[in-house]
């Protein structure tokens, strides 16, 4: 009866041990591939990983006439989306719903449109604006 434990407790432990080194390894793939900065004459982006599976990239487009920030929310599990702010003014105008479940894209939500049907989407996508703003403020 004791063997029988010991042996369920030393699986139990060998397996937990097996997820945490690949939760560990992903992890750090992750951090190697999702963290990058992109400079040209308009244009910059700053792409972070957030875990072991998740990565957030952070965008700004300046021509010195149009100004548009852009938020990039990769989620492995749960929804992706992408968020564009025109003119820079923290009210998120498109949303762009990319794999809400492994893949396809879903839709776009256009707050002119939609806001009144999609209220807490665009209150959840203007609070996400603010903290990648403030997250990525120090490369901007
Ligand atoms: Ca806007």
């Amino acid at each position: 009866m004791l063997k029988k434990i010991k042996k369920k407790i030393r699986g139990i432990a060998i397996i937990g041990g097996i997820l945490g080194a690949t939760y560990g390894l992903q992890f750090g793939i992750n951090h190697l591939t999702s963290n990058f900065e992109y400079v040209d004459k308009d244009y910059h982006s700053v792409t972070r990983a957030d875990g072991a599976f998740s990565s957030t990239r952070f965008d700004r487009y300046d021509d010195g006439n149009n100004k548009i920030d852009g938020v990039f929310q990769f989620r492995l599990f749960g929804s992706t989306k992408l968020m564009d702010d025109y003119g820079s003014d923290g009210s998120v105008d498109r949303i762009h719903i990319v794999c809400p479940e492994f893949g396809g894209i879903a839709g776009v939500l256009k707050r002119e449109n939609d806001y009144k049907k999609f209220k807490d989407e665009f209150d959840k996508a203007d609070r996400i604006l603010a903290e990648t703003k403030e997250r990525f403020a120090g490369y901007f």
